[in-house]
């Protein structure tokens, strides 16, 4: 007889078309493989050396202001340029290349260098919402996709523990969400509903992947999760774009953001890296098609934690994972059911 919890299996992502395998029984598997340090939990309010802190100087000699809040500048090492010029060409078809035009911004979230969203007073957060709606309307009056992210940690590659985000805005669109259109028209043409609607009233049904939920929004351990802890965050109703949230809506993200990522740090008792980042409806360029042409469209938020077992011990993507598919051990049920049963007051909050 099949059991989920302990035979291998494939799991099938209807957002990007791709499978995951899942092979809970390896879970007693020993270890002996790299482990990563862990971080000295005590950092200054302020730091003279920080980059991102209030009145510090950047790379490139600009000065950041004295800000109160939060604070959004140009990346001075841009990956995307605005002025490159538009060509398509292909010297073989093999061999294609198309420009692409585009702009980066580096967002901090607070002026306190020693907190991380999780940490930072719920109003603070708040304003991070508003913040990456008023960046992404801004960007979009331009270019067709705006990434909202944050890459936090240093197992991230993360350079600075300051809490900051990033904004990369771009003339296409880039492959995650090229998949996710595809799929979520398709699904739409389909059954004339919306893919991840549909998709949040079935976890909310069946309850076992949910890890938290309010008024307005679910967050689940997706069935198809790659990663050990990964999550998905849902609204209840159609929504497009961050900047179409109410006011109600942005409260209960940042109540429900705070609540999953207090829970992410207590999982290790660490501050838990992840990458964080917003896909809603490519925005339409010039005269192509109006909004309702992505009614097929749900705003979501995928954070991928890279942290398997412990504050030391990561997942790999790499082997099978490279050559062949995504693959797992924990089944996102038993990584739900752990993240679920986790206090939402923050450990460092509970220590003091
Ligand atoms: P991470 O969040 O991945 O550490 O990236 C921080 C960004 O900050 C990175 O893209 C930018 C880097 O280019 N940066 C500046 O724009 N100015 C600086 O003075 C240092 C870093
Ligand atoms: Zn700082």
């Amino acid at each position: 007889m099949f059991n989920p919890t302990e035979h291998p299996h494939r799991r099938y992502n209807p957002l990007t078309g791709e499978y995951v395998l899942v092979s809970p029984h390896r879970m007693k598997r020993p270890w002996q493989g790299q482990v990563e340090k862990t971080v000295s939990a005590q950092r200054p309010t302020y730091d003279p050396t920080c980059y991102l802190c209030p009145g510090n100087e950047r790379a490139g000699g600009v000065r950041n202001p004295a800000y109160d809040h939060t604070f959004v500048f140009d990346n001075d090492f841009s990956a995307l340029l605005p002025a490159t010029p538009t060509v398509v060409t292909a010297v073989h078809p093999l061999l294609q290349t198309e420009s692409v035009q585009g702009t980066c911004r580096v967002m901090c979230f607070s002026p306190r260098h020693d907190l991380t969203l999780p940490e930072m007073p719920l109003p603070d957060v708040r304003r991070v919402v508003d913040e990456w709606a008023a960046q992404t309307a801004e960007l979009g009056q331009i270019y067709r996709w705006v990434q909202v992210f944050e890459n936090k940690g240093a197992v991230m590659g993360c350079s600075n523990p300051h809490p900051h985000g990033q904004i990369w805005a771009l003339s296409q669109l880039p492959n995650e969400p090229r998949k996710e259109d595809a799929q979520q028209r398709r699904y739409w043409e389909d059954n004339g509903r919306a893919l991840l609607l549909d998709y949040a009233a079935v976890e909310q049904e069946a309850g076992e992947r949910v890890v938290a939920d309010n008024e307005h929004w679910l967050a689940v351990v997706p069935y198809w999760a790659v990663w050990p802890f990964e999550l998905l965050l849902l609204p209840r109703r159609p929504v497009l774009r961050l900047p179409d949230l109410a006011a109600g809506e942005r409260d209960a993200l940042a109540g429900i953001l705070k609540n999953v990522l207090t829970k992410y740090d207590n999982l290790f008792e660490t501050s838990f890296p992840y990458s964080l980042g917003w896909h809603g409806a490519p925005f339409p360029i010039a005269d192509a098609a109006p909004d309702a042409a992505f009614a097929h469209w749900q705003l979501h938020a995928h954070i991928y934690p890279p942290l398997l077992r412990s504050a030391t011990v990561k997942k790999f993507m790499v082997g099978f994972e490279m050559l062949g598919e995504a693959q797992r051990d924990l089944t996102a049920e038993q990584a739900a059911a752990r993240l679920r049963t986790l206090p939402t007051i923050h450990y460092k909050q509970r220590e003091t």
